[in-house]
């Protein structure tokens, strides 16, 4: 058999870009903004991403007590800082740059709040849990900004996530199998990045603007969803004066039943049920959740 060389940037099929939308300004928690892109009513679900948000919050707005079951939270930084505080006594902020994956699992009460005055800008994406993971133990992985994987190559940036890019892998452990890269091309400088062919994947926008899919199509500027059709990568163009970022996230299917309310995702309307009665009685993952109110309810 003959050898041929592999390159870890080698693409036959790019993905085409199938869907487009804008992701517009719309209120969320309390006085928060997000633009809201997955999770909007045109489209509720990609699997197994539920929600993906740009938000902005400025004291004293913010996404004070609530719940998750079922999924995990990933929330990175733009700018500003988030304090959070759960009901198990972990508690701690995010900076610009930072990550906190977390994993709800059978049941997290928490609260998001701006750590400093000014806006506090960044992502939260919402990522579904199989149905023999829904009812784990919760669990975090924060990383700070400093220890966040980065690789450089002919005028690309990356930023590792989750998952692997220009040789090198993030230590983010993915319950459902996921890929999660923030870029940043300089301009004149493209991109091809590997994609596994049977997961789902999407890009968004937000900086610049770049040409995706195909080399003739028109700009994508900031603040829009791309869903990508498929294939086996990405490749992207900045033809543009100035740097783009953006995200790239791609994730394994599950394939599975969805039945959600709010910040409960399970797979059947019974479990559904049962969930909001956990959380009513505080029982089942929610126990802690009898006598307990986050510090910034406290302060008000
Ligand atoms: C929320 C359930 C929630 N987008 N982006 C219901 F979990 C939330 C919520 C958030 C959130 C938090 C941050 Cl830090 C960033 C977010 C939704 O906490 F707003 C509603 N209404
Ligand atoms: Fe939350």
């Amino acid at each position: 058999m003959v050898e041929t060389e592999i390159s870890d940037e080698m693409i036959n099929v790019p993905r085409p870009v199938v869907r487009k939308f804008q992701a517009r300004p719309q209120r969320e928690g309390v006085g928060a903004v997000v633009r809201r892109s997955i999770g909007r009513f045109e489209l509720k679900y990609f699997d197994p991403f539920l929600v993906l948000d740009e938000f902005s919050v400025s004291a004293p707005a913010g996404f004070p007590d609530h719940p998750h079951r079922g999924f995990e939270t990933v929330t990175y930084m733009l700018q500003g800082a988030i304090t959070h505080e759960d009901f198990a006594g972990h508690k701690g902020t995010i900076g610009a740059g930072d990550l906190q994956w977390m994993t709800a699992g059978r049941g997290i009460v928490h609260s998001e709040m701006p750590a400093s005055q000014g806006v506090q800008k960044g992502l939260q994406l919402w990522i579904n849990l199989s149905s023999k993971h829904k009812m784990i133990e919760p669990r975090y992985q924060e990383i700070q900004s400093d220890d966040i994987v980065e690789a450089e190559k002919n005028g690309i940036k990356v930023r590792i996530i989750a998952g692997e890019a220009l040789g090198k892998r993030s230590p983010i452990y993915t319950r459902t199998p996921t890929l999660y890269l923030d870029f940043t091309l300089k301009p004149g400088s493209n991109l091809q990045q590997p994609i596994p062919k049977s997961w789902n994947a999407f890009v968004y926008v937000l900086e610049g603007e770049g040409i995706f899919g195909n080399s003739r199509s028109s700009p994508t500027t900031a603040h829009h969803l791309l869903l990508l059709g498929p294939g086996d990568g990405l490749m992207v163009w900045n033809k543009s004066s100035k740097p783009l970022r953006f995200i790239l996230v791609g994730g394994e299917p599950l394939g599975e039943p969805l039945v959600q309310f709010g910040p409960f995702v399970m797979n059947t309307q019974e479990e559904i049920d049962q969930t909001i009665r956990d959380f009513e009685n505080c029982v089942n993952g929610f126990e802690r959740a009898s006598d307990w109110q986050s510090q910034a309810m406290v302060d008000c």
